[in-house]
C-alpha cells in the first residue's frame, strides 16, 4: 500500500521546495494532502504534475494521514504536531519546537538514519537549516576521524528568514543599485529606511552578526542551535562547538566556515577521499583554477559542497574547510522528504 503524506505549511518558502521535490523524486506516495492556514485554503498548488487544492489546518486533515511533514512555526508546530500524532501520524517536524526533545529523533538521513525508527513521541525532528548545511560533510569526517570540536562562522542567506527575508533584500537592493552607496557611514541604513524586515540591520550591501532571537550571554538561538543539534546528531552530547553566525546579501544557500579537531592527526588527502566518497556530498576544490563552491553556483542544487580543504596550520589535528549547501533543499525540504520517504519505507514492507 501507498502510504498517505500531509503536507502541513505547504504555501511557505520551503513548503513550495518540498512540493517541486515531491515532484521530483520517486513517486511512493499515494494521495498528497495539502495543508495550510485558513488563509491559504483554497488555493491550488502543483504537485506531482496535477493541481491540489489547500486544506485549512484541523483536526480532521490527519483522519487516514499516515505521515505528516510540517513547515510551520515553532508554536504552531508545538500544538499541532502532537494533535497528529496522537492520530497515528508520523510527524516530519521542521521547527524548533522539538529538536531537542530527548524523546523526539533528530534525524539527517546521511548520518544517522537508524534514529528516525525510535520516535515515542511519533514525531521525527529535522535539523535547522544552517546546521543541516555543513553537517553532512562534518559527519562523514566524523565518522573516519573522531570529532572533537567544530569552530564555525555561518554565511547565512535571507531565505533562512522566509519569504519576508527574500522580500526585505530584494526591496534594499532596489534602493541602493546604480547609487554610490556604501561610502560613508549609515548611508546604506538612511537609504533603505527603517523597515529592516526581520533582520535588525540592513543586509543589502552589508553582513549583520545576528540571526535568530538573544539568548544568554550574548549567543543567539541560531549560534546555539547548531552547538546543541550539532551533538544531537552526532550523538557527541560533550563536542566542544563554538558558532558565529552572520545573515549576507545572498538569496538562498548557507555558507560555513569549519575548523573541526579530530582525535588524532589528519591528512588532507584521506579528507579529500571521504568528503569525495560520501554520499550527499560534492568535492569541489581546486583554488590554483580558482573552483570552489560558492551559494551562486550551489542554489537548487541537493548536495553539500565543500571546499578550500586545509589541514590547519597550527594544529595536525584540524581541518578547515568552507561549504555551501542550498538551505531550502537540503536545509529544510529535502532532508524533510527524505526522513518522510524513510518512514515510509516501514509502510510499504508492511
Ligand atoms: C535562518 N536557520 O537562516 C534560520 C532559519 O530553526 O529552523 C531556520 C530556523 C529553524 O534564519
Amino acid at each position: 500500500r501507498k502510504p498517505t503524506l500531509a503536507v502541513v505549511g505547504a504555501t511557505g518558502a520551503v513548503g513550495t521546495v518540498m512540493l517541486q521535490i515531491l515532484s521530483q523524486h520517486a513517486d511512493i506516495w499515494g494521495e498528497i494532502r495539502l495543508v495550510a492556514s485558513p488563509r491559504s485554503a483554497g488555493r491550488k498548488l502543483a504537485v506531482r504534475g496535477e493541481q491540489v487544492e489547500v486544506l485549512a489546518l484541523s483536526e480532521d486533515v490527519f483522519d487516514g494521514v499516515d505521515v505528516a511533514m510540517f513547515d510551520v512555526p515553532d508554536e504552531v508546530a508545538a500544538q499541532w504536531a502532537p494533535l497528529a500524532a496522537s492520530k497515528g501520524v508520523v510527524v516530519v517536524d521542521n521547527s524548533a519546537a522539538f529538536r531537542l526533545d530527548p524523546d523526539v529523533p533528530l534525524v539527517v538521513p546521511e548520518v544517522n538514519p537508524h534514529a528516525a525508527r525510535v520516535r515515542p513521541r511519533g514525531i521525527v525532528a529535522n535539523p535547522n537549516c544552517t546546521t543541516l548545511s555543513m553537517i553532512v560533510a562534518v559527519g562523514a569526517l566524523h565518522a573516519e576521524f573522531g570529532l572533537r570540536e567544530l569552530i564555525v562562522s555561518s554565511y547565512q542567506a535571507v531565505s533562512g528568514a522566509g519569504r519576508d527575508g527574500v522580500e526585505t533584500l530584494r526591496r534594499q537592493l532596489k534602493l541602493v543599485t546604480g547609487t554610490e552607496l556604501g561610502t560613508s557611514p549609515g548611508d546604506v541604513r538612511r537609504a533603505v529606511g527603517d523597515d529592516t524586515g526581520p533582520f535588525p540591520e540592513p543586509v543589502a550591501l552589508n553582513v549583520v552578526p545576528w540571526a535568530g532571537s538573544l539568548r544568554e550571554d550574548g549567543w543567539s538561538s541560531e549560534e546555539m542551535k547548531v552547538r546543541d543539534e550539532s551533538r544531537k546528531i552526532l550523538g557527541l552530547p560533550g563536542l566542544r562547538v563554538a558558532a558565529t553566525c552572520v545573515r549576507v546579501p545572498v538569496i538562498t544557500t548557507h555558507s560555513l566556515t569549519v575548523h573541526a579537531r579530530f582525535e588524532d592527526e589528519v591528512t588532507v588527502d584521506r579528507a579529500r577521499e571521504i568528503l569525495a566518497t560520501a554520499p550527499g556530498v560534492v568535492l569541489f576544490d581546486n583554488p590554483a583554477a580558482g573552483e570552489f563552491p560558492t551559494p551562486a553556483d550551489v542554489v537548487g542544487t541537493d548536495p553539500t559542497w565543500v571546499g578550500r580543504v586545509r589541514r590547519a596550520l597550527d594544529d595536525p589535528t584540524a581541518l578547515e574547510l568552507f561549504v555551501c549547501g542550498d538551505n531550502l533543499r537540503k536545509g529544510a525540504a529535502l532532508n524533510t522528504a527524505q526522513i518522510a520517504e524513510l518512514v515510509a519505507g516501514e509502510f510499504t514492507a508492511g
